[in-house]
């Protein structure tokens, strides 16, 4: 079965389209950061200046929703606002639910895994976000892994992000990434940073200084025949960086509430988000806010250097 002009289920924006074809830089970005990750106007406003930042660098924004049933890659600014507006009452999907919502033509908000296998399909090859998904800490027993990390494992798709937040098992987020050939480089780091933090302790696979090195190892890793994607771990800047010792007992606190509470499934990352951004105050969405720009500018440079890799 094929979708029919009738139902459209995938759509890639003209403004978008046109950057491809022209062999423009193209960066995509995701939008469950803009409904469940952040609060309005707050989201609205980032996700509008995250794309004005990839500009700035040179490539073209194609932020990636579901509006009315379409996986769409290059949202309007009016669709932006949409799911900025709706927040939590559009659905977050990830891969398992993007036919659920396409047949009922609802909007939607991408998650890492949805946002990439719309770039895939695009053509697009670097993202920019927040933070991934991982697998959570007690996942022994409960089993919750982010599809986010099987989607790395098969699609290629490079992700800037600031790392993995403490809310998840960082080891056991990497040992996954291994056992499924996905390479996590850090950008100017050894160690992969830890969202607010610079610093997980966590050591990545390959300590990169520049956009150019990165499109060059994504360049020999996706021309070995590999399709898995990378993982990008970009530090916070340093200025903006939150104090561990406020940071981790909220984290701690956040985890044992959402226990208590029974909180299952895919409510248990946008709930630890909300309430580690509660119980720090408004501090840490700055923050938040200042790693995804900085996640912005450096997707920007890879995806120029990786189209002039490309042409020459
Ligand atoms: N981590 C963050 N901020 C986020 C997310 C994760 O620090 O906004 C979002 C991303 O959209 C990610 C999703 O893809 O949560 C992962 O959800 P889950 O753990 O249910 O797979
Ligand atoms: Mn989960």
């Amino acid at each position: 079965m094929t979708e029919t002009k009738k139902y459209p289920f995938f759509r890639v924006s003209p403004r978008v389209a046109q950057a491809l074809a022209a062999g423009q830089p193209v960066v995509a970005l995701e939008s469950t950061i803009i409904s469940h990750g952040m609060p309005y106007p707050q989201n609205l406003e980032t996700a509008l200046e995250v794309e004005e930042i990839v500009r700035s660098r040179g490539a073209v924004p194609a932020t990636v929703g579901i509006i009315g049933g379409v996986l769409t890659v290059g949202l309007e600014t009016e669709e932006i606002r949409l799911l900025a507006h709706k927040g939590n009452e559009v659905a977050k999907v990830s891969r398992r639910d993007l036919g659920i919502i396409a047949a009922r033509k609802a909007h939607g908000a991408t998650t890492v895994a949805t946002t990439m296998i719309a770039a895939h399909r695009a053509g697009v090859r670097v993202f920019a976000t927040g933070g991934i998904g991982g697998v959570h800490r007690g996942a022994t027993s409960s089993f919750d892994i982010s599809a986010d990390l099987q989607e790395l494992a098969r699609t290629p798709v490079a992700v800037v992000c600031a790392g993995v937040k403490s809310i998840l098992d960082i080891g056991l987020t990497l040992e996954y990434l291994e056992t499924y050939g996905v390479p996590v480089l850090g950008m100017g780091c050894d160690n992969l940073p830890a969202f607010f933090l610079r610093d997980s302790g966590f050591g990545v696979d390959g300590r990169v200084e520049t956009a150019a090195e990165v499109a060059e190892m994504l360049v020999a890793h996706w021309g070995l025949g590999l399709v898995s994607g990378a993982v990008i771990g970009n530090p916070i800047p340093p200025q903006f960086e939150e104090d561990p010792a406020r940071v981790i007992p909220a984290i701690e606190q956040a985890l044992s509430e959402s226990r208590k509470q029974g909180i299952r499934g895919k409510d248990t990352t946008p709930f630890l988000l909300a309430r580690v951004k509660e119980l720090t105050g408004g501090e840490s969405l700055a923050s938040n806010i200042q790693l995804v720009f900085n996640n912005a500018r450096v997707a920007g440079d890879i995806a120029v250097q990786l189209e002039a890799h490309i042409h020459s």
